[in-house]
């Protein structure tokens, strides 16, 4: 048994890729350097894994943006509007397809399965003409090589690429990516002969999609590609990758290929891998490599039990290797660099370099017996031990209040109908009233008080008076220009979830623990680290001082439970309905002290309830019974003439109607201005009952609606929603956005709002 890893964080331990890339794109920074940057990290990373005792080491995980974008440029499926730049300059080629230019638009950008990284979605139509562009991929291979290392090139399986891949502009109705396959499947060919000659023994396919529910028809291309690939004879040993959840019915199909070996998740979501793998008869004569050390979290593993797992495995494969569930680039690089969590606490956890090491130490158990590796087990259980018996884990208080929660704790004390009309009453809005999501534009100002202050260069009250001073002017501002519930700006907030995470007890936060979100954007998800209690109120200093600007109401702003959870690295020794419950009603105490503060309408955020669902639609309902009850847990305690709003964004929310629906919000605000109104449509069939704001104002783009087309977009919205339950806003939060669009932006929608309660009251 040997230790492996699919990947690793790329950006090194001080972000130096963000820095070199970004660098490059303001021309501060040479191609030369760029590449000398690159190359010098993923020397790093394959040093460090191979002294850690890593035998084969990941190459071609390495991207300066996304290896899906990597994936289109290898078989060379450039979309037409990008192909100019690439024939100009490659390496702005490439940058042109994951940002765009001047005259042509990026590539569309999505969730990478159920994690928080974004990939660049792949366009292709009938016209695709698939060529082969090896030169990334063997380049690292060399590379590996020269520097002494045993190199397995990691590539995006041809399955699952053109699953991931949508219909490009102008491809007929109904177009299927998938059936490129056989014009994709010899450009893969041409790649894996490539690494052949390249010195690559093994090479690493993956195949993710293939844990999703697949028709068929995608099991049988499945089937294909991979005796088609398994049947070359000039290419390296192939390994064939999932990771995320079980292969359930594609486990048989990839157990029968003429491939050399299968790597499957063994962590708990995928735990059904291990009997459908016996059930399947094993893999006889193929390696197995097992992912047994979530390669998604952040906790040590649980040594004995991984050793157990690995010891059934034994006798299911011919050979079997240990590994991380999946890439490693989901993770922060190193806990050793995180000064300010308590080291007892850190012994727990588990980041990328902390995983190889656990990879390592199981792989020498197996191969060489327990009693090799007595040192660590003790260790680990001396840890597992510490973290179930700490008092940060376990909180008695937090421990009775969630135990006592009752299903009345979920539900308002009024039906949606008589508390619309006590709302109405209570806050005295027009029809159609204009609102929007909460942030204001985060001025280069404001970044750089909240800089001072940390440096120290500027003390609290400093940066509090710059921060009151932010809210009188946003304030003011929304009172001149007819906006009629408020917000208070959130001058205060970095991130919506960090901002919470630092005040609630409980959570971790890390001063290094980045992840790549996107391209050189990065987040320092927090950890749920124990049990969640909110010492004193969070936001009630900051809204109350707005409310007390203005006579018109205030909107309190808040992110959602599921939100909290989605964003943040969660528990591993509870379930997350547990965890959502104690962080729901953390919010349900600072929605209540909002009200007691006299805050009428209280928004809590739900962006990633859309985004979190479940891979497998079998496990869709428990996710969003859970969520929807931690929503509820969180706002339903406010009387009847409190109005609660939510807001969600990231446009496709036909999967989740229902749920919108259950968390019984008073009013939501949703993504729609680009889709033309489509959820308001969608809502409307299913017989939504309660009040909607589909986004008029799209702030992903600089472009400012004028009035004509922002009321032309009201109309549209009127068809599906009547009057009394239609608001008017932007589609998400401002805080992106410059201040002289939004000004612009905001006066023509409170114009557009005017325009048709002129027509109504006419008509
Ligand atoms: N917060 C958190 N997670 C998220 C989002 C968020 N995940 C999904 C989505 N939003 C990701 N979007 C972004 C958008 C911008 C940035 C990162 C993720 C970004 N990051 C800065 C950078 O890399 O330069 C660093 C920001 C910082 O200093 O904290 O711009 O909103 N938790
Ligand atoms: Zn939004």
């Amino acid at each position: 048994a040997r230790a492996t890893v699919y990947g690793y964080p790329r950006q090194g331990q001080n972000r130096e890729l963000k820095k070199a890339i970004e660098g490059y794109w303001k021309g501060r920074v040479t191609a030369d350097a760029l590449r000398e940057t690159a190359a010098g990290l993923r020397r790093e990373n394959w040093r460090r894994l191979a002294e850690a005792g890593v035998h084969e080491v990941p190459t071609g995980d390495f991207s300066y943006y996304d290896h899906v974008l990597d994936t289109s440029v290898m078989v060379g499926a450039v979309p037409g509007r990008h192909r100019a730049a690439v024939a100009a300059d490659a390496l702005d080629g490439y940058f042109a397809m994951a940002r765009g230019t001047q005259e042509v638009a990026p590539l569309e950008m999505t969730k990478w399965f159920d994690t928080n990284y974004h990939y660049l979605v792949p366009e292709l139509g009938p016209d695709t003409v698939f060529t082969a562009d090896s030169a990334k991929q063997v380049g690292e291979v060399s590379e590996a090589l020269a520097l002494g290392h045993t190199p397995r090139p990691v590539l995006v399986g041809p399955v699952t690429y053109l699953l991931l891949a949508k219909p490009a502009p102008g491809a007929p109705a109904g177009f299927d990516p998938l059936t490129l396959l056989d014009r994709l499947l010899p450009v893969y060919a041409e790649v894996l002969g490539d690494l052949r000659a390249a010195g690559a023994e093994w090479a690493q396919l993956d195949e993710p999609a293939l844990v999703q529910d697949r028709a068929p028809a995608e099991l049988d291309a499945a089937a294909r590609a991979y005796r088609e690939l398994g049947g070359l004879t000039d290419r390296p040993k192939l390994l064939v990758a999932s990771y995320f959840d079980r292969l359930g019915e594609a486990l048989p199909v990839l157990a029968k290929a003429p491939v050399e070996g299968l790597a499957l998740d063994f962590t708990e979501t995928a735990a059904a891998n291990l009997d459908d793998l016996a059930a399947a008869g094993g893999l006889p004569g193929k390696r197995l490599v097992a992912g047994v050390v979530n390669g998604r979290n952040v906790w040590i593993n649980d040594l004995g039990k991984s050793l157990a797992t690995l010891g059934t495995l034994l006798g299911l494969a011919d050979r079997v290797d240990v590994a991380a569930s999946c890439s490693l680039l989901h993770v922060p690089l190193d806990v050793a660099a995180e000064r300010d969590i308590d080291p007892q606490v850190a012994r727990w956890l588990a980041f990328a370099r902390q995983k190889t090491a656990e990879i390592v130490t199981l792989a020498r158990g197996l191969a060489h017996g327990t009693d090799t590796i007595a040192a660590e087990l003790a260790a680990n259980r001396a840890d597992h031990a510490a973290r179930a018996g700490s008092a940060l884990t376990r909180d008695p208080a937090v421990r009775s209040r969630t135990g006592a929660v009752t299903d009345a704790d979920g539900r308002r004390s009024q039906p949606y109908e008589q508390r619309a009309a006590a709302q109405r009453a209570h806050l005295g809005l027009p029809l159609l009233p204009v609102t929007t999501i909460g942030s204001f534009p985060q001025t280069g100002e404001l970044r750089t008080a909240r800089a001072d202050l940390r440096a120290g260069r500027i003390d609290t009250a400093g940066y509090e008076e710059r921060i009151r001073a932010e809210i009188q002017e946003v304030v003011s501002f929304q009172e001149k220009t007819g906006i009629d519930v408020l917000v208070h700006g959130e001058p205060e907030r970095n991130d919506m979830v960090q901002y919470f995470a630092e005040q609630l007890t409980g959570y971790l936060a890390t001063q290094h623990g980045w992840v790549q979100s996107y391209g050189t954007r990065y987040v320092r998800p927090p950890i749920l680290a124990g049990d969640i209690s909110r010492p004193e109120p969070m936001t009630v200093r900051w809204t109350t001082y707005a409310q007390s600007l203005t006579a018109r109401p205030v909107k309190g702003m808040l992110t959602g439970p599921v939100t909290m959870l989605a964003w943040s690295f969660v528990r591993d020794d509870q379930p997350l309905a547990e965890t959502a419950r104690q962080v729901a009603l953390a919010l349900r105490d600072e929605v209540t002290d909002l009200e007691a503060a006299g805050t009428s309408v209280i928004q809590v955020d739900e962006p990633a309830l859309r985004e979190t669902l479940p891979l497998r639609t079998a496990d869709r309902p428990g996710y969003l019974a859970w969520a929807t009850e931690a929503f509820r847990l969180a706002t339903a305690g406010v009387r009847p003439d409190t109005q609660i709003h939510t807001h969600m964004c990231y446009a496709e929310f036909g999967d989740i109607l229902q749920a919108i629906d259950d968390i019984d919000a008073d009013v939501i605000s949703l993504e729609a201005a680009r889709s033309h109104m489509q959820v308001a449509r969608e809502l409307a069939t299913t017989g939504y009952p309660r009040e909607v704001g589909p986004g008029v104002y799209d702030i992903h783009s600089p472009r400012v609606p004028d009035a004509a087309e922002a009321a032309g977009l009201l109309r549209e919205g009127l068809s599906a929603i009547p009057a009394e339950r239609l608001w008017v806003n932007p589609d998400c939060g401002l805080k992106t956005r410059g201040w002289p669009e939004t000004r612009a932006s905001l006066e023509n929608l409170v114009a557009a709002a005017r325009e048709i309660r002129a027509d109504l009251s006419a008509g």
